[in-house]
Parts: C-alpha cells; sequence; structure tokens
C-alpha cells in the first residue's frame, strides 16, 4: 500500500555553485517531464510553490578564488527558511538547481528536524563526495562543499551560521567515483559512511543502503535523499555538466528508490544538477522523473511489507 504524502513542490533555479550554466532551467524541465502529474498519478496530493529566488546581495569582490560567494549565501538564507517552512506542510522536493542548493536545504530541513526533537539523516547519492571547505576547494565551486557546510566543519566565514549540524555518522554516500584529495583525507578521518562504485560492484547497491536505513528507523530519524543527476551513469543521464563515466545503472537507482519508498522513512528530496541545456531529448529529466516515481510508490508489484525498524 502507498502511504498518500502531501507533495511540496519548490523549483530552485540555482546556477551560480559553478562556471558551467544551465541548471537555472532545471525545475521547469522537471515540470515539463511531468512530475507533479507523475506524484498526483500515485494517489498524492501536489502543491507546486514556483520557483524561489535569492535575495538582494552585495556585488561579488574582484578577484575572489570562490566563484559568486555573495549570491551562493544569499541562496543558502533562502533556501534554510523555504525548507524548514515547506517541511512543516508536506514532503519537499527541491527542483534544482545546482548541488550548492544543499547548503540551503539541508540547513533548513536540519532545523526542522531539531524543532521536532528528532535526528535527521542525510543520503548522499553522487559521484562526488562534495566534502570541500572554502579552503580546500581547488575549482572554488561551491556545488563542491555542501557535505562539509552542513556538518559544520570550520572554512565557511561569512555564511550563515550551520546552527543543527548533521553528525558525521547519520550521513551515506553511495555511488562515489570522483573525490579528490583533500576530500579523502578529511573523509577517512570523519565516521562518514562511503560506498564507491568498486563497493557496489562488489556487494550491490541495497546492501549498504537496507543497513543505513534500518538506522534511521531505530533512531526515528527523518531522512532527507539528495540525488545528483552524475549519481546516474553518463550514458543514461547525459544531462549534467560534470560527467564520470561508470555510474549507476537505470535498474540500480530504480532499486534505490524502490527500498526508500518501501522503507517509508523519506522525508524531502533535492534534484540536483540537471542541465536541459545539455540534455538529449529530454530523457535525463524524464528518468529523474521516473526515479522519484519509484520513491514514491510506483512498482509492478506489491511486496511482503518489509520493517526497517
Ligand atoms: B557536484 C570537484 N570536486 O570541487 C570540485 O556535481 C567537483 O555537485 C565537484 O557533485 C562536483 O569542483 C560537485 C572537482
Ligand atoms: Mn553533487
Ligand atoms: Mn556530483
Ligand atoms: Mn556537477
Amino acid at each position: 500500500m502507498n502511504q498518500s504524502e502531501h507533495m511540496v513542490l519548490l523549483g530552485v533555479p540555482m546556477d551560480c555553485g559553478k562556471r558551467r550554466r544551465g541548471c537555472l532551467m532545471g525545475p521547469d524541465a522537471y515540470r515539463t517531464a511531468g512530475i507533479a502529474e507523475a506524484f498526483a498519478g500515485l494517489g498524492h496530493s501536489v502543491t507546486d510553490l514556483g520557483n524561489l529566488a535569492p535575495r538582494a546581495y552585495p556585488q561579488e569582490p574582484a578577484g575572489d578564488k570562490i566563484h559568486a560567494r555573495n549570491e551562493v549565501i544569499s541562496w543558502v538564507e533562502t533556501l534554510s527558511d523555504a525548507a524548514e517552512a515547506a517541511m512543516a506542510q508536506g514532503l519537499p522536493v527541491f527542483m534544482g538547481g545546482d548541488h550548492a542548493l544543499a547548503l540551503g536545504t539541508v540547513r533548513g530541513v536540519a532545523n526542522y528536524a531539531k524543532s521536532q526533537g528528532r535526528p535527521l539523516y542525510v543520503l548522499w547519492l553522487d559521484a562526488h563526495s562534495d566534502f570541500h571547505t572554502l579552503d580546500s576547494t581547488e575549482t572554488g565551486n561551491l556545488h563542491g562543499t555542501p557535505v562539509a557546510y552542513v556538518t559544520g566543519h570550520a572554512g565557511f566565514d561569512g555564511f550563515p551560521e550551520v546552527t543543527a549540524p548533521v553528525p558525521a555518522d547519520n550521513i551515506c554516500m553511495i555511488g562515489l567515483r570522483s573525490v579528490d584529495g583533500a576530500e579523502r583525507v578529511a573523509l577517512e578521518a570523519s565516521r562518514i559512511r562511503r560506498h564507491d562504485m568498486r563497493d557496489i560492484d562488489e556487494h550491490g547497491i541495497a546492501r549498504p543502503l537496507q543497513a543505513f536505513l534500518q538506522d534511521v528507523a531505530a533512531n526515528n530519524g527523518m531522512l532527507h535523499v539528495s540525488l545528483d543527476v552524475d549519481f546516474l551513469d553518463p550514458a543514461v543521464a547525459p544531462a549534467v555538466g560534470t560527467t564520470v563515466p561508470g555510474g549507476a545503472t537505470v535498474r540500480e537507482a530504480h532499486l534505490v528508490c524502490e527500498i526508500l519508498h518501501d522503507s517509508g522513512l523519506l522525508t524531502s528530496l533535492d534534484l540536483v544538477e540537471l542541465n536541459p541545456f545539455l540534455d538529449e531529448r529530454g530523457r535525463t529529466a524524464s528518468l529523474m522523473v521516473d526515479l522519484c516515481a519509484s520513491a514514491l510508490g510506483r512498482r509492478v508489484f506489491d511486496r511482503p511489507t518489509r520493517s526497517f525498524s
């Protein structure tokens, strides 16, 4: 049986977390691919709050190593507030936009979880670990930093304080295959659970996910999922700036989403890094919408209920 959710769609046309442009078209590509209709067809109610915009922000300092620092800070403030408010209404889906949006969405969702007295867990589905600080980033692109920020790492001067940092133990990364040297050192020193593609090749994708979900359930956690298009293999999801070969297959990704649905634990979702300018006849946007549908209950046959507690 499907549990019926109230889905809250928020468009986040954020394109400043990196230099290559196009993610600003993401929210409308998801709408065009029928995301609202897919949710409604599964029996969920849907509200589309339209697109968010950053507040006015000071001009970027000349020669800054960090790309669009002030614009990102402004988005973080907007997104934190919007995420916190949307959590009280239903299950928010943040239609990005690049992955810098997660600095704001996860910060806001974490504040909400704290207000409910519940721990927040984060599932990071990505080729990259996005674990740079402003000091360690080599590219200056802030879409490579959200995990370090939301876990409360130092080195984010000028950014809003992270009032409810997500404990490293509560984060699970799946799909990794491009991790920079500084990120590897920092990850190895942290308790973040990390599963690279080799793990998945050897053991399958279900096992690490189920182990993580057991923990979420056992601790009455809320679960935020951050789905980067580059989690998927570029052969099936070409509409992304940072393609890395050897990614998740269509079936692996669906299985993740199907298991997420069975768990009943999902409480918020980011869809990030879709660059419709690079898509082929909308296939990446359509695949992302199909994955969302699996995460919200689309299936071929019912299965016996699986318990995660
Ligand atoms: B994405 C890189 N590590 O820091 C950097 O797509 C890539 O949100 C970051 O996962 C990729 O710029 C960020 C080289
Ligand atoms: Mn990412
Ligand atoms: Mn990525
Ligand atoms: Mn990217």
